[in-house]
Parts: structure tokens; C-alpha cells; sequence
């Protein structure tokens, strides 16, 4: 008799394990991000290049009437640009191939309006081209600008003008490799020169491009291509620039309600919980005031708690960071722009270097079991995640230091994978032994990263107070700045 229960007790964890069923995963809560999607959220941060006619002119919007005579780099460098990327942490440049006033920094087959005619390697350059193995060699990706307003060609305002601007499109997606991200701003329309016409033009926004085909051109030329416009279709503009997202952000919008140049942006900076598609936001911003480099602005180079400030407003809340680096005259990153990059990497490197949550215990008030316990937020593998049982839309995760610590920063990370869901949620700290909050937030999205009060603890409870469906946590980290502006 006592054998056989003790026979029982060793085969019955066997029996629970074989009749168990495995706990499935919730199930999506639309819209959802694409493969392409999700690859882009994980770039977070990555550079924007102006550079063109207009750094030449000195002017933020060219006419288009200027002469390519006028471009001439003394010492252009792509891989200067690259390597000053890569060492501030970014993942990518995106360069102004076409801006406004038309000029072309490749040889264009359909313009003479490009390098071709300027005096740079004596009309023998192709800046995309040089750009592209730069970004190869240093392992970052690159995104072209192609403005839609071209206030040089003659055509401009016809239905002539939009195949020459797809022939261009083909030109910049097919001759380069891959292009991660095709950029087309909102301006559109206006005074311009139009083939030496110099008179005003306007086009109908929302029908002249036909934005749906010339974005669906772009994914067939690129199957991976990710494009960027005001209403996205895969990323939207965020509705400012001054690098700033709103604390409230929504990776998805009624998409149907936008068009390049035709955008609330009130709504673009939050996005909309009930959007019917998944376009995340992205943050464009100047490291100067202008857009363009105008040694007037020297000595204008965003501080370092400037740029912090961007970064935890951008990347901290749900949006890619595009920040933008006025290429000088000579081709170069400027000094000054290299240093202000470098001290921003070096503060957040030293942020963000050691994880106060790995190594302690994580808890949950609720589970949906096997496989998706709170543990799972610590784990650093982006594919697992603590989720709750259907239905719950409240619950919590409380971490147990063991110890009392000081902190101030904390990341944390949806499984966007099944969709966006958190709507509100609150901190709180376990001090003089009871809990007290510390900040109440709404979204989460893919990644919120909170400046919280400098704060002594030995426990932090992050609690869910509503979401869209279940919540998917995937990653809470921990930290303690010390350095950095609080
Ligand atoms: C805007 C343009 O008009 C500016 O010149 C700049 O390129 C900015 C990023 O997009 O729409």
C-alpha cells in the first residue's frame, strides 16, 4: 500500500503533464502591424538627412529656378555620416533625395535637373548611390525623401507631372538595393518656378496622386518598404516637429481620414484607439531650428537636455525618433552636430546600462497560466510575454527588489504582435510599507519609457487599470539615472 502511493506520486506529475492541454495565446485585438511594421518600431532611432540645393542657397524651400551650377560639395562624405550614425546609436539614414525645388542628388534619367549637370565629381556623382554603400558598410539601413511638390518641373500640377514623379519613384527603389522607408512630406503646392512658368499651383491633395497606387508602386518595388507620409499608409507623421508624441499614443488611425498635406494633427500626435489600421508615428525633428544647414545656426545645435527631453517624448512614447542632421556645406556632419549626437549616446548608454529588474522576482495578480507568467517581462526575449486571462482588463505585476533601491526610469513593452491594448495604467512604489503611486500613464504601445521621481523602493507594481482586451506584456526594465537632468 505505501509503495503504491508512492509509485502514484511519481507517475502523477507525468499524468498532469501528458492530459494538460497547452495554454493557448490570447487572441489578436485588430488592427495589427505587419511583419514590415514590427521591423520598424524595432529601429527606434535613426537619422534624417537634409541636404541639397537649398544648402547651398541657404534657404529652408528653394523655388526650383536655381541653377545646378550652384551645388558643389568641397568634401562631401557619406561614410562620414554613416560612421556618426552608427556611433550615436542610430539604425538608419533617410536622405532628401528630391526636396521641394526639384534638384536630384542622383542622375536622373527623366531631368536635367540633377547632379548630372552640377560641378560635384564633374556631373559624374550619384549621391544615393555613394549613400547606400555607407549605409551597407556600416549595417545601417537607408530611406530616400522624394517630395511630391516640385516647384522646377514644368509639368508640374498635370497628369504628366505623376508619371514623371513614379518614374522617379522607380528609379530611387529599384537602382540602390534596399530602401527601408520612402518618405513623402505634406507641402504640396504653391509659387514656384515650373519650368521658368514662376507662377502659383495647386493640386487637389487628396486625388492627385493617387496615393493608393504610387504607395502600392513602392511596396512592389520593395516588398519590405515601409512609407511615410502624413496618414501613413505605414507610418504616419506624428503632427509636429518639434520631437515631441503625445503622451496618449495609438499605433492606429482611420487611415481613410488622411492624405499627405491633409491631416489633424492633433489626431496624428495620439493616434485613434479605435483606428482601423496600424500606423505608428513617427517623430521628425531638426538637431538646429532649420531643416537645412545655415552656418547661422552654429551655434544653435540643440543642448543635451533638449534632446533628451525629445527622446523620452518620442521613443519613450510609442514613436520612432527621425532625428534630423543639417549636412554642411562642405558635405559633412557638422562638429558641433557630432558632439551634441555623441553627448546624447553617452547619457543614454549610461541610463540605460544596468537593468534593476533583471534578477528579482516578478509576481502577478492574475495569469492566463503556462507560458505567459509575469517572469516572462524579465526574460529579454521580445517573443514571450506575461499575459492575463481573457477578460481581465485589470490586473498587476509587482516586482520584488529584495532590497530598497533608488530609482527613476522605467520601460515597458506591449506584445504589439497581438495588438495594441493598454489604455491606462498606474506605478507605484512600496514606501515606508505601504504602496503609493508614483505616476498614472494611458498608453503603452510598443515601448513607453517614464521619467518617474527619483524614488527609494524595494517593490514597483505596475497596474493595468483598463485595456482594449487582456493585457501582453513583454518587457519591464528598471533604472536608476544619475546623470541625466531628472
Ligand atoms: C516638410 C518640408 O516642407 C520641410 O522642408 C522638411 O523637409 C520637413 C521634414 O518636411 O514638409
Amino acid at each position: 500500500m505505501k509503495l503504491k502511493s508512492l509509485q502514484l506520486l511519481f507517475i502523477l506529475p507525468f499524468l498532469c503533464l501528458a492530459c494538460s492541454k497547452p495554454v493557448p495565446p490570447p487572441e489578436p485585438v485588430g488592427p495589427l502591424p505587419s511583419p514590415q511594421q514590427l521591423a520598424w518600431h524595432e529601429m527606434e532611432y535613426y537619422a534624417f538627412v537634409h541636404f541639397n540645393m537649398n544648402t547651398f542657397t541657404d534657404l529652408e524651400w528653394g523655388l526650383g529656378g536655381e541653377s545646378p551650377e550652384i551645388f558643389n560639395p568641397t568634401e562631401l562624405d557619406t561614410r562620414q555620416w554613416a560612421r556618426v550614425a552608427k556611433e550615436a546609436g542610430m539604425k538608419a539614414i533617410i536622405l532628401t533625395a528630391k526636396h521641394h525645388d526639384g534638384f536630384c542628388l542622383w542622375p536622373s534619367e527623366y531631368t536635367e535637373h540633377s547632379v548630372k549637370n552640377s560641378p560635384w565629381k564633374n556631373g559624374e556623382g550619384d549621391l544615393i548611390k555613394e549613400l547606400a554603400a555607407a549605409c551597407k558598410e556600416y549595417g545601417l539601413k537607408m530611406g530616400l525623401y522624394l517630395s511630391p511638390w516640385d516647384r522646377n518641373h514644368a509639368a508640374y500640377g498635370s497628369p504628366e507631372y505623376i508619371t514623371y514623379y513614379r518614374n522617379q519613384m522607380r528609379e530611387l527603389l529599384t537602382n540602390y538595393g534596399e530602401v527601408f522607408e520612402f518618405w513623402v512630406d505634406g507641402a504640396n503646392g504653391g509659387d514656384g518656378y515650373y519650368g521658368g512658368a514662376n507662377e502659383t499651383r495647386n493640386v487637389d491633395r487628396t486625388t492627385y496622386y493617387d496615393w493608393d497606387s504610387t504607395f502600392a508602386l513602392a511596396r512592389s518595388y520593395q516588398p519590405r518598404i515601409v512609407s511615410f507620409s502624413d496618414g501613413g499608409p505605414e507610418v504616419r507623421w506624428v503632427g509636429n516637429e518639434r520631437g515631441i508624441a503625445s503622451e496618449t499614443n495609438w499605433a492606429t488611425l482611420k487611415r481613410a481620414d488622411f492624405a499627405p498635406g491633409v491631416a489633424d494633427s492633433k489626431l496624428l500626435g495620439s493616434g485613434q484607439m479605435d483606428g482601423t489600421h496600424w500606423v505608428p508615428a513617427e517623430v521628425d525633428v531638426s538637431i538646429r531650428p532649420g531643416w537645412y544647414y545655415h552656418e547661422s545656426q552654429d551655434d544653435k545645435v540643440k543642448s543635451l537636455e533638449h534632446l533628451l527631453d525629445i527622446y523620452y517624448k518620442s521613443v519613450g512614447r510609442n514613436g520612432n525618433l527621425l532625428l534630423n542632421l543639417p549636412v554642411d556645406r562642405r558635405g559633412l556632419v557638422h562638429e558641433n552636430d557630432v558632439k551634441a549626437l555623441m553627448d546624447l549616446r553617452k547619457a543614454l548608454d549610461e541610463t540605460f546600462a544596468d537593468n534593476l529588474a533583471l534578477n528579482t522576482k516578478a509576481s502577478s495578480s492574475n495569469s492566463r497560466g503556462s507560458g505567459f507568467e509575469a517572469p516572462k517581462v524579465l526574460d529579454q526575449d521580445k517573443s514571450t510575454y506575461w499575459a492575463a486571462e481573457d477578460g481581465v482588463l485589470e490586473a498587476f505585476i509587482e516586482l520584488d527588489f529584495g532590497k530598497e533601491i533608488d530609482l527613476n526610469r522605467l520601460v515597458l513593452q506591449e506584445h504589439i504582435a497581438l495588438g495594441q491594448r493598454v489604455k491606462e495604467f498606474k506605478v507605484e512604489a512600496f514606501v515606508n510599507s505601504h504602496y503609493q503611486e508614483i505616476d498614472r500613464q494611458t498608453t503603452i504601445g510598443y515601448k513607453r519609457i517614464l521619467r518617474l521621481p527619483n524614488t527609494k523602493t524595494s517593490k514597483l507594481k505596475v497596474t493595468i487599470l483598463d485595456a482594449k482586451a487582456s493585457p501582453t506584456i513583454s518587457n519591464v526594465e528598471v533604472y536608476h539615472s544619475v546623470g541625466e537632468p531628472n
